[in-house]
């Protein structure tokens, strides 16, 4: 066998879970030979596929025999945020069906946290009070998911055993059961009028940078929640603040932030009815994505198309 032949996989920008994923491997794919940046040392030849979570900028286009860039997230964003990525390189999405359980178990959290209002209940629970609280049924929320995708989908699924009313908003147009749903920027108004609980699950392009703004909080009833899964810089920061600070967003969670970990003087960290979770909304499993690598490896290898390509000009 020769060098640019072996299956050799690459770690890029993988942190502190390097060590998870390298034993996902040993374990289930051990003819995946795992390289780090400090393995591969100044000759960076010979390596055809990488496993990517935050490369650095130029790391990957220092690989020169590289087939195949493997993305730890179903998001692309931050491989895509390298310009020097050669534009012949296919880059896979994740699609885990246990990232997305993940995803849609913190959609249902969130959606009944916002629903029940919790924090009031926990709050009389301090005071020591026996709060009869009154709330509506689900037929009488609007809960709109933005992104219907792998995750957006499978949330509306769940969500819809509850009986919420949902719509979903996409950049093309789609038929949901149990979903009205909207597409494109010229819909977006209508899909926000009335929506009491706003989920966004889209990928971080340059259409999505910014979207959760003022202008869109405008188009919300008073008082309504907003929920961020997707990626932080979608979110206007201070704009959220203010519109909470106004009651024209009543409460929000978010999982991703513009900077992450949030920074410690963050005005987030004080801000009363705003949950938050580090990022954590789902995990990738590398039981299953170890897999999923490797049958696609062995479907590249044999000349199959690849499943979950990345279409570079979308940027998703
Ligand atoms: P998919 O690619 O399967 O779906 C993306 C959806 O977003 C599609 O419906 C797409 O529309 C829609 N979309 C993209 N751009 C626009 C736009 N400009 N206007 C309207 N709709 C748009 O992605 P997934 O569902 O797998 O994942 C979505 C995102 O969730 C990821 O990119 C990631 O950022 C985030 N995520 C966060 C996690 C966390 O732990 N917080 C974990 C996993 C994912 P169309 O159908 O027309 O293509
Ligand atoms: C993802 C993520 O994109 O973990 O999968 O955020």
């Amino acid at each position: 066998m020769t060098t640019a032949l072996r299956k050799r996989l690459y770690f890029a920008g993988l942190q502190q879970r390097t060590e998870i994923w390298r034993s996902g491997f040993a374990e289930l794919a051990p003819e995946i030979e795992i390289v780090t940046p400090q393995e591969a040392g100044s000759d960076r030849h010979g390596i055809p596929y990488c496993l990517a979570w935050k490369p650095q900028a130029g790391e990957l286009a220092a690989l020169p025999d590289l087939r195949a860039v493997f993305s730890i997230g179903a998001g692309v964003d931050t491989i895509l945020a390298d310009p020097g990525i050669p534009a012949h390189l296919p880059i896979i999405r994740m699609v885990d069906p246990n990232l997305t359980k993940g995803m849609v178990s913190y959609v249902l959290w969130q959606v009944l946290y916002h629903h029940r209002r919790i924090w009031e209940i926990e709050d009389a629970q301090r005071r020591g009070e026996w709060l009869d609280q009154i709330y509506p049924a689900p037929g009488d929320r609007t809960v709109a998911i933005m992104g219907l995708g792998e995750i957006g989908l499978a949330a509306i699924e769940h969500l819809a055993r509850f009986k919420f009313n949902l719509r979903g908003w996409s950049r093309s147009r789609k038929t949901v059961e149990g979903a009205d749903c909207f597409a494109g920027l010229e819909e977006l108004p209508a899909f926000l009028t009335g929506c009491d609980i706003l989920v966004c699950l889209l990928p971080l392009t340059p259409e999505t940078r910014g979207l959760l703004n003022a202008d869109l909080f405008a188009h919300l009833p008073a008082g309504a929640a907003v929920i961020n899964g997707g990626r932080g810089g979608q979110l206007n920061e201070a704009d959220l603040l203010a519109a909470m600070q106004s009651g024209r967003i009543g409460s929000a969670t978010l999982d991703v932030f513009q900077k992450e970990p949030l920074p410690a003087d963050h005005p987030f960290w004080r801000q009363p009815r705003l949950f938050m979770t580090p990022h954590i909304a789902s995990i990738t499993d590398p039981r299953v994505a170890v897999l999923t690598i490797r049958q696609q490896i062995a479907d590249l290898e044999a000349g199959l198309p690849l499943q979950h390509l990345v279409d570079r000009k979308l940027g998703y």
